[in-house]
């Protein structure tokens, strides 16, 4: 392989993050009493997953549960079948890897690569970062490249620690992570110690690893079906599929695959880190016995919609539809049918925040739409019955962001460098669905507020994002330095007032320093101000009190 090829890739840096023992940590937070017994996760008739101890007693994954039984009599089963808690629980890491980087793939539930190369950048400028590598080292190091990538990957080892840290602290899992100039050697470095643990390679390790794997169906990228055409052809060692003519391997496959293939087989893996999006929707189902009466129906839509208000509020964005799923029982056919209708919520319900979203109002109001629904489902005055209920909410707006509000409005004539830093939190962000919602997104509702001129609409999303923003606790918070458009710094003990141009109830709302910020720019600027009363005519250009200026 050409050496210059390693050269150029050498930049990336990638971490993967593994959870261990996925289910059965998520499990053992329901019910600490797991915690110290040996316990499986069932799905059918299959242990999906085992805990530590579990693996102890040579129970794998997959394992059929009677072999599991044999294998371990005491071991304790729970049932896995429910994915909910877990697919939340996925989230909420994937939540906080975003904090690090715009760029982070999700991989099932449980494994996540993260894209690192711009903060190891941020980090290397710091002259006083100390550079080391923790955790393990895959490989040997005496013949470590010279590119720089060496050092990159040990700040990269540094991150890593920090995010595994960050998921326990804040989510209480244990996980593993695998640091690499690729998504490839990163996911397979990840597995080397486990469990809670860390690995990073050095590019010069790429072939060492790939050969550590045995066998071609361990690589992965290379499902059941590409294995068994590779057997075909007598292929089934690493060294097997680095050795073939590529002629050979055309045969089967396109030229396209047949490259990457074999590039898997030396460790080199081009794919970049693909940013994930949300889930399409949310829901939740559950059979039931037969239900006939219409009081039992709403009993468990109340059920299920407070479980889904939980999910919902975890995942952050504003649902616009819910879709009702109903399945039917014909007594006399003996024959089921599902059959869904779905209907516009108002977005306001989910706009502000918890309290808001969970008081049983609003709960309320959701289900006057929800028997509504049931009723074009079900002829209620005939008897009828249900054997499953379901809900899930499937179009989704991003909740305003103060970020973005100021950011966007800020964007133009743009003529401070530090703003930039607010817009970069999103700017690879490029989905639809993450787009700051347009004031035409509340129209819906009947809320007087709903209907406000342009301006003021601004004013309303910022006091309502304001006091959002101020309850969470997040590393992504608009740094007050970043408001600091001018160069003038303000002094702590100064008066300061309210601008006559700016609404006094929204000025008292304002942090502390965005308050110095707009007071010292007022005052720069007044004199290029012509007032009118309290009035005030605005000074040219995008500024941060042009922004709060009464229309
Ligand atoms: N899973 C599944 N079916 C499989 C493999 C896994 O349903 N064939 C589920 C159960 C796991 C979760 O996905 O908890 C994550 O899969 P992993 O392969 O990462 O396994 P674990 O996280 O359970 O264990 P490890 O500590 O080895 O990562
Ligand atoms: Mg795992
Ligand atoms: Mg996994």
């Amino acid at each position: 392989m050409n050496p210059d090829y390693y050269k150029d890739e050498h930049y990336r840096t990638i971490i993967h993050v593994d959870l261990d023992c996925f289910y059965a940590q998520v499990e053992v937070m329901k019910n600490p009493e797991l915690k110290n017994v040996p316990f499986g996760v069932q799905q059918k008739n299959i242990v999906v997953t085992s805990n530590y101890l579990a693996r102890e007693f040579g129970i794998r994954k997959c394992m059929l549960l009677s072999d599991a039984k044999q294998m371990c009599p005491n071991l304790v089963l729970v049932n896995g079948e429910d994915l909910n808690d877990y697919r939340s629980m996925s989230y909420k890491v994937t939540s906080l890897l975003q904090k690090y980087s715009n760029s982070v793939e999700r991989l099932g539930l449980d494994e996540n690569f993260i894209d690192v190369a711009n903060l190891v950048d941020e980090k290397l400028q710091d002259n006083t970062f100390q550079v080391h590598s923790v955790g393990n080292i895959f490989g040997n190091i005496e013949t470590l490249c010279q590119c720089g990538c060496e050092v990159r990957l040990k700040v990269a080892s540094l991150i890593a620690e920090e995010m595994r840290k960050l998921i326990y602290e804040e989510l209480g899992l244990t996980s593993c992570a695998g640091i690499a100039h690729n998504k490839l050697l990163a996911k397979i470095v990840c597995s080397k110690h486990k469990p809670n643990q860390q690995t990073v390679i050095f590019p010069n390790s790429a072939l060492e690893l790939m050969l550590s794997l045995n066998s071609v169906e361990n690589i992965p990228g290379i499902g059941k079906a590409t294995s068994e055409a590779l057997r075909t052809i007598n292929i089934r060692t690493i060294q097997d599929l680095q050795n073939i003519a590529i002629s050979e391997l055309n045969k089967l496959f396109d030229s396209e695959k047949a490259k990457f293939l074999q590039n898997l087989s030396y460790g080199i893996d081009k794919s970049l880190v693909k940013r994930s999006g949300k889930p399409l929707s949310i829901g939740l189902e559950d059979s039931c016995k037969l239900i006939s009466a219409e009081k039992e129906v709403k009993e468990k839509l109340t059920e299920l919609l407070k479980r889904l208000l939980i999910l919902v509020e975890a995942d952050g964005r504003i649902p616009k539809t819910i879709k009702l799923t109903v399945r039917k029982f014909d007594k006399l056919t003996k024959t089921s049918r599902r059959e869904t209708r779905q209907s516009n919520i108002n977005p306001h319900l989910f706009t502000s925040g918890k309290v808001a979203l969970m008081n049983s109002g609003n709960v309320d109001k959701i289900l006057i739409t929800l028997m509504g629904l049931f009723r074009k489902i079900v002829q209620v005055r005939r008897p009828f019955h249900i054997t499953l209920l379901g809900l899930s909410f499937n179009k989704f707006n991003e909740r305003p962001d103060i970020r973005r509000s100021l950011a966007l409005f800020l964007r133009k004539d743009l003529e401070v460098q530090s703003i930039t830093s607010i817009e970069n939190l999103n700017s690879n962000d490029s989905s639809p669905e993450s787009a700051a919602p347009s004031p035409s997104s509340y129209r819906e509702s009947s809320d007087q507020e709903c209907e406000p001129t342009p301006k003021r609409t601004k004013l309303n999303m910022f006091k309502r994002n304001l006091m959002e923003y101020d309850k969470c606790e997040s590393p992504c918070k608009l740094r007050v330095q970043d408001l600091q458009l001018n160069s003038e710094k303000h002094d702590n003990n100064q008066n300061i007032s309210c601008p006559p141009s700016v609404d006094e109830s929204v000025f008292k709302e304002l942090p502390l320093d965005v308050q110095h910020e707009l007071w010292s720019e007022y005052k720069r600027t007044r004199n290029e101000l012509v007032n009118f009363g309290n009035r005030a005519k605005r000074v040219k250009g995008n500024t941060l009190l042009n922004y709060f200026v009464k229309k």
